[in-house]
């Protein structure tokens, strides 16, 4: 079993450097490399590993992934002046070269391929290069992107050919996506890609289509590319625990390379004026511990970009630290990903679930949604819950156009729409469980939830409102069943199939209404089997605090637990009630049990009796069925379990 970390660096390759002003070029500068070896050796981690020295890669080499024409571009420039090498430059998307520059790519992918030979052979097990210029960006026929040589492509052909490798995967964590790799594995099952990186919808540089979470491989390569867009700044350590827990080491295991190389970018750490993210250096040991403990170990790790040298140089320490074997720091911090990150690492693993067996359990959803503007009242939650950007107003202008133009009347009504439909969005893709949305109309956010549900496909809504409330016709026919709980009798409305009116009126202590829920609201609910629940709260309830939240914490039982609760006219203490509910903080508490009074008896069990009408399959005990449960329950006290389980009806 081999042991050691190999080092490999070399001096001369601080030697290529920017001769002319370019804002673009400008941060890839020689002080990265010194910066970083610096560091190493302020915290003694140098003296601990294996030093190998870097030699030059032979044109062989390069060849593995090169074109000639693309060599002989390279190795000209050695002899030429500023103006010849600014023009030459000038052919690629961010590149510059400088007398030195091929002779140092040169050391790079010796350097690179030094470091593969080194764990190859058993000589360490792992290890890191400190290179320049970067490889990642760099094309079969181009340099881009500060990358002349693709070091860690032509690595990864040099192994298969000299070892023999079948297996091998790539893991770029730098921030910007190495669409040189890409391009050169797109192919090749034998050479799986991972690369997250700042996309920003296509905003961000390289801003290429192919950069998405769809490109996942062509041909015999299917599956064998995979891309995590981040479509925000400030990712933090949270969000690449999450793509590692959720994308790339279901997919690692499965794969089982025999041998990882990173594209180990910094510029996906904090401080990074490229990424804008907010990793800190401590994760980079999570990530590398992480990929020790695949290939047996063999991990080589190859610098690509990384331009905050302070930042740079303690994640390079932290990335050796952790290949040396010490213990990884404490990670702090935010623990849950945000909804952004959430919503890509779906995205990539709904793209290569028909590839990757591993990637078929469904990642947990988070728990409460709500959005951040509505009257600001959200900090005021007792719980914590995530804060969904709402869609905004042109957006949503758009989107209702189409459908409810008639229900908009105005500005805040559209405004609130948007909130609405971000929340009820995120519950629908079950990128969360449940969520809270204000609104100055209930009736009519909820008439466009339920559209927009039904629309998206659900076949199942169930929709209780609570509350004077102008219900909107349904046209969705049979996909939604309303229960009304309101004080007045509804004239004119008599309950259907698909809709129930339940005048209540909660006593003074409330918990009459337990015999409601249980005794039909509930039965009713299992019955129907929704996809959703959606709970309105609207002017002049009938039920208190306590009642509601008992409907919110009982209702989670169905529909996966997805509710969706809309609140009119918030009022900050019934919002919180609510909210606490949904993230299952507590349950509300009610005094001692009191019997409905004989008219609220009459009043259920007329309602069950139309129900049974309408519905063969039914929940509601009938009366003789309370009769046998509660002489199951008197023989019960005699011990016998079996008694128990027959109270239950389990035998
Ligand atoms: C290796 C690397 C970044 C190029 C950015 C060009 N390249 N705008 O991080
Ligand atoms: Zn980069």
């Amino acid at each position: 079993m081999a042991s050691g970390t190999a080092l490999i660096y070399d001096e001369e390759m601080t030697t290529h450097k920017l001769l002319w002003t370019d804002p673009i070029c400008d941060i890839e500068v020689p002080e990265r490399l010194t910066s970083s070896y610096e560091q190493l050796k302020h915290y003694r981690l140098l003296e601990r590993c294996v030093h190998v020295p870097a030699r030059e890669g032979s044109e062989e080499e390069i060849l593995l992934v090169h074109s000639s024409e693309h060599l002989e571009v390279a190795k000209s420039t050695r002899t030429m002046n500023e103006e010849e090498l600014k023009r030459v430059s000038g052919n690629y998307d961010a590149f510059f070269f400088h007398p030195n520059t091929y002779s140092c790519a040169r050391l790079a992918v010796g350097a690179t391929l030094q470091l593969v030979d080194t764990v190859m052979s058993g000589k360490a097990c792992n290890g890191m290069a400190l290179v320049r210029p970067p490889g990642h960006h760099s094309q079969r026929n181009a340099a881009n992107g500060f990358c002349l040589f693709n070091n860690v492509a032509i690595a990864a052909e040099y192994a298969k050919l000299k070892y023999g490798l079948q297996r091998i995967l790539i893991v770029d964590w730098d921030v910007h996506h190495g669409q040189g790799t890409q391009y050169i594995f797109e192919e090749d099952p034998s050479v799986l890609y991972f690369s997250w990186h700042r996309y920003e919808h296509q905003e961000f540089w390289p801003s290429l289509k192919e950069s998405d979470y769809d490109a996942v491989g062509l041909g015999k390569g299917k599956g064998f590319n995979i891309n995590l867009p981040w479509n925000k700044v400030g990712m933090g350590n949270s969000d690449y625990l999450a793509a590692f827990f959720h994308v790339l080491l279901p997919v690692a295991f499965e794969f089982d390379p025999e041998l990882v190389l990173v594209s180990s970018g910094y510029d996906s750490g904090i401080g990074d004026p490229e990424g804008q993210m907010n990793a800190t250096p401590e994760v980079f040991a999570h990530l590398t511990r992480f990929l020790m403990q695949l290939a047996n170990g063999k991990l080589c790790v190859i610098l690509e970009g990384g331009y905050h040298l302070k930042s740079l140089s303690e994640s390079v320490c932290m990335t050796v630290k952790t290949l040396l074997g010490d213990p990884v720091p404490q990670i702090t911090g935010e623990m849950a990903p945000c909804l952004s990150a959430i919503e890509s690492i779906q995205n990539v693993r709904a793209a290569h679930k028909p590839y990757w067996k591993w990637l078929k359990y469904e990642v947990p959803p988070i728990k409460t949604a709500t959005t951040t503007h509505s009257k600001g009242s959200t900090h005021l939650l007792p719980v914590p819950v995530h804060l969904v950007k709402a869609v905004d107003k042109t957006e949503m202008k758009a989107l209702v156009s189409g459908f409810y133009a008639d229900l908009v009347k105005d500005d805040r009504t559209l405004l609130s729409l948007g909130s609405m439909l971000a929340i009820l969005d995120k519950i629908l893709k079950k990128e969360a469980c449940n969520g809270i949305a204000e609104s100055p109309t209930a009736a009519v956010s909820v008439a466009v939830a339920l559209g927009h549900s039904v629309h998206f496909g659900l076949q199942r809504v169930l929709c209780i409102f609570v509350g004077d409330m102008q219900i909107m016709p349904n046209t969705e026919d049979g996909k939604v069943l309303i229960i009304h709980i309101c004080e007045k009798e509804e004239s004119g409305k008599t309950s259907s199939k698909h809709f129930i009116s339940l005048n209540w009126k909660a006593d003074a202590e409330g918990n009459d209404f337990f015999s409601a829920v249980l005794g039909f609201i509930l039965p009713v609910a299992y019955s129907y089997q929704p996809n959703l629940t959606v709970i309105a709260v609207g002017p002049n309830r009938s039920l208190g605090i306590s009642e509601i939240s008992l409907l919110f914490a009982l209702l989670q039982g169905l529909a996966e637990s997805r509710i969706f609760a809309v609140i009119e006219d918030t009022e900050i203490n019934l919002m919180q009630n609510v909210a606490k509910a949904l993230v299952g903080a507590s349950a509300p508490h009610f005094g001692v049990y009191v019997p409905p009074t004989q008219e609220k008896v009459n009043k259920i069990k007329l309602l069950r009796d139309q129900r049974s009408n309408d519905k063969g399959g039914h929940l509601f005990l009938k009366e003789n069925a309370l009769l046998s449960f509660r002489r199951n329950r008197q023989e019960q006290q005699s011990g016998s379990n079996e008694n128990v389980l027959m109270g239950l009806g389990i035998v």
